[in-house]
């Protein structure tokens, strides 16, 4: 990064005041209906499915689930389900939380051969006395409760992964703009009520056995029914290491705007991971009147957000412009 550069997004990093928000109307009032908001272009889908989930009956927390699952099962999205991206030994290894209006929530980690983690950690918040379940016993318990096992690794993800093999040459993994979508999704129903979900295959090239933020709950999502729900995306190292979705629906606790609590992790991360301008890190927030807001490190971090009737996709306002 140029000297220039650098100064201008350092001096940023102090305050979070007067630094370039998205200025939406459906984002900054209070939203009477529905509103679901999930991380990339992904979401679009995903909302729209969720969205039909809530208008047939289905609840908040049935609606951040089955959203997710749609784009778990299509193998052309290559960072969650079917077709993840695999670690550097070529397992596809999946992450996923989800969290309930009632402060109840469920986890796998390091889960392989299971397309939709996010059910199973549905059913390990439902069915268990536990929060997360990870590697081999999630894997047991989810063929206890039904779930299939299956081949994650698809023709394209093998290909891709061969060919990053061959250039990666004992490089760490990177997330940067192209190596993740990664989908959470928070929703706040009619009556006002919030769940959120989160969803991924991690960091490609990961090593084998790592843990992201995705299913860390506090880290990649957190959702307290009182207050909002917060979900991340991109470098789990730097979200784990600030505790972020919780930090930001902390901030909101304490009057923050959700786009400004967003916004004040981010630069939060950015000021004590140091290695910040090379990684991605990015929020999105809806507090209880169903007030939305996103931000993140780097450009090219995009939100879909359902309210009032539209489903659109939004561009996140950026750190690094
Ligand atoms: C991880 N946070 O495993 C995930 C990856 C991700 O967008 O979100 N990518 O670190």
């Amino acid at each position: 990064m140029n000297t220039r550069r650098r100064f201008l997004t350092l001096s940023a990093l102090g305050s979070c005041t007067g630094f370039g928000t998205l200025k939406s109307l459906a984002q900054t009032k209070p939203v009477k209906g529905p509103v679901i908001l999930s991380t990339w272009r992904t979401g679009i889908r995903a909302n729209d499915y969720a969205f039909e989930v809530l208008q047939s009956g289905g609840s908040v927390l049935d609606c951040v689930e089955k959203g997710v699952n749609m784009i778990e099962n299509d193998p052309n999205v290559g960072t969650v389900g079917i077709g993840g991206f695999p670690d550097e030994e070529g397992h596809v290894t999946l992450d996923a939380c989800i969290m309930d209006s009632r402060q109840r929530c469920g986890s796998v980690a390091f889960l392989q051969h299971i397309k939709n983690p996010v059910s199973v950690a549905r059913k390990v918040m439902e069915d268990t006395k536990h929060v997360m379940l990870v590697g081999e016993g999630a894997l047991n318990f989810a063929l206890k409760h039904g779930f299939k096992k299956e081949i994650l690794l698809t023709e394209k993800s093998l290909a891709d992964w061969r060919k990053r093999k061959a250039e990666q040459d004992g490089k760490l993994p990177e997330i940067n703009v192209e190596n993740h979508d990664t989908i959470g999704m928070v929703a706040r129903d009619a009556e006002g009520n919030l769940s959120g979900s989160c969803t991924t295959s991690g960091a490609g090239m990961k090593i084998h056995g790592r843990v992201g933020d995705s299913p860390i709950i506090g880290a990649g999502l957190y959702v307290d029914n009182d207050i909002g729900a917060a979900c991340a995306t991109g470098w789990g190292e730097a979200v784990i290491e600030n505790a972020g979705s919780a930090m930001v629906v902390e901030l909101i606790r304490h009057g923050r705007s959700p786009q400004d609590a967003c916004q004040e992790i981010v630069k939060r991360i950015a000021r004590k991971f140091e290695d910040w301008e090379s990684i991605q890190v990015g929020f999105i927030a809806m507090d209880k009147a169903g007030r939305a807001g996103a931000y993140a490190i780097q450009k090219g971090f995009t939100y879909a957000h359902h309210a009032n009737g539209q489903n659109r996709e939004i561009k996140s306002d950026s750190l690094i412009s």
